[in-house]
């Protein structure tokens, strides 16, 4: 069987640890040695690098002329926030797997070598290219089988935003967290100067709550919900420096669509799956849906402040919830609490008012989980809980970073005159206009009467 070590002398791949493990160092100067683009920001042709969110860049190397990658698919051990681990699958240690990074016209010559306990194989989605390049196990090659290594070759003959990811037992190698995201700059430079340039992957796990694999026979409910495989908050902030034109890429490879919503700006949708659109079909927007498979580009000049970025599926903002409780708000549970913690000490009846008070209890130390589980509600912001947990990030935008940096800013200091006040603590305060709706009386519902398989009776939906 051929190992990683015996494959990497055999290409000639001098920083053998580097790939091996994944560290990477992020200075440009680091990142140019092992071969990342660093690119050379709008100067004929050059280009911003992309900046994966939690992630990084694949290093290459030149070699005649091609550039050649090699990614390694195997297990991971993952932390998707402090608090919650688990053994997943991914690519050159990590979920999503590294960013493929490349220039329009490259050639490049991508090795995959196998290192699950299962056939794989990798699908270029959303590329031109031969069709027995194109990754489907069983139709357009045979699957990768455990140790070995394949070589995908082609010319790269567009730009755009791209993914990368398993076409062999999907469900079960994409449930685990095999996905990347993979960049192609245009050859001739950008029509629109990009100042930072950020790219993630939106994905849903099951990671059920006291767990550590993620169950791969989920469709729908999911547990956690990620951009680059992170929970808020500990994915990073979006950061740049006033007036500078972000772009941000994301990619879909969950099961369900996104409304990705930016607060502060309107942004302009300026790619998709084919690539950046013509400037004509641009658009602006606040919440852009990124469909299940789909990609898209947005961009925005950069306003001061702290913005919040987050799909607008408020259970996707969230960390991991049952799904089969009955719904507590507007129960007095005081009387019950009482005698339930007769039997379990401890126990607090929550949601009368609202779920707002679990990320309270969590903050207190009063709310302790399963083991390895998230709480629902998380993010301690300037004015207290964020009641965040899933997808979500802060768009930081400050007057005095400079170009290139990237480091969290912290939380943004408001103008005194432009931070919304507190004026009154009276519930009866001011004369404002409130309407009392009619409602109309009806009697109690009677005895349910859908009988299954009676002719002419209503089933519920
Ligand atoms: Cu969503």
């Amino acid at each position: 069987m051929v190992t990683r070590r015996t494959l990497l002398s055999a290409m000639g791949v001098g920083s053998l640890a580097t790939v091996a493990t994944g560290m990477l160092v992020s200075s440009d100067r680091a990142l140019a040695t092992q071969g990342v683009p660093t690119g050379h920001p709008h100067s004929g042709g050059g280009f911003t690098p992309v900046r994966t969110l939690n992630g990084w860049t694949l290093p290459h190397r030149i070699n005649d002329g091609v550039k050649e990658f090699h990614l390694v698919a195997e297990e991971v051990d993952h932390e998707f926030a402090p608090g919650s681990t688990a053994k997943c699958w991914g690519y050159n240690g990590t979920t999503p797997g590294p960013t493929i990074e490349a220039v329009e016209g490259d050639r490049v010559r991508i090795y995959v070598t196998n290192r699950l306990g299962e056939p794989t194989s990798v699908h270029w989605h959303g590329l031109y290219l031969p069709s027995g390049m194109d990754g489907v196990g069983g139709l357009t090659q045979p699957h990768i089988k455990p140790g070995e290594t394949y070589a995908y070759e082609f010319t790269l003959r567009q730009h755009g935003t791209h993914m990368y990811h398993p076409h062999a037992d999907e469900m079960t190698q994409m449930a685990l967290g095999m996905m990347g995201m993979f960049i192609i700059h245009p050859r001739d430079g950008e029509p629109e100067r990009i100042d930072r340039d950020y790219a993630f992957l939106l994905h849903n796990w099951a990671l059920h709550p006291g767990t550590y694999r993620p169950d791969p026979a989920i469709m729908q409910d999911f547990d956690l919900w990620t951009f680059n495989s992170k929970t808020f908050p500990a994915i990073d902030p979006i950061v740049a420096r006033t007036g500078e034109r972000v772009r941000i890429r994301m990619g879909n490879l969950s099961m369900w669509n996104h409304p990705m919503h930016l607060h502060g700006v309107q942004f302009w949708v300026t790619g998709g799956d084919g690539g950046r659109w013509q400037r004509s079909s641009w658009r602006t927007e606040v919440t852009e849906i990124v469909g299940v498979g789909q990609m898209r580009d947005i961009e925005f000049t950069a306003i001061p402040g702290d913005w919040a970025f987050h799909c607008h599926m408020a259970h996707h903002t969230m960390g991991p919830m049952g799904h089969e409780l009955p719904n507590p708000v507007g129960v007095d549970q005081s009387a019950v609490e009482e005698d339930i913690r007769s039997i379990l000490p401890g126990y607090m009846a929550m949601g009368k008012d609202g779920m707002a008070e679990h990320g309270e209890h969590v903050a207190m130390g009063m709310l302790e989980g399963p083991e390895n589980t998230l709480p629902m509600m998380s993010g301690k912001g300037p004015f207290g809980s964020i009641e965040m947990g899933g997808m979500f990030t802060v768009v930081k935008v400050r007057d005095d970073l400079a170009p290139g940096d990237y480091s969290d800013p912290g939380w943004y200091r408001h103008p005194k005159s432009k931070l919304a006040q507190r004026v009154s603590d009276d519930p009866n305060f001011g004369a404002p206009v409130r309407r009392q709706p009619a409602i109309t009386p009806t009697k109690a519902p009677a005895a349910p009467m859908d009988m299954p398989g009676m002719p002419g009776m209503k089933h519920g939906g």
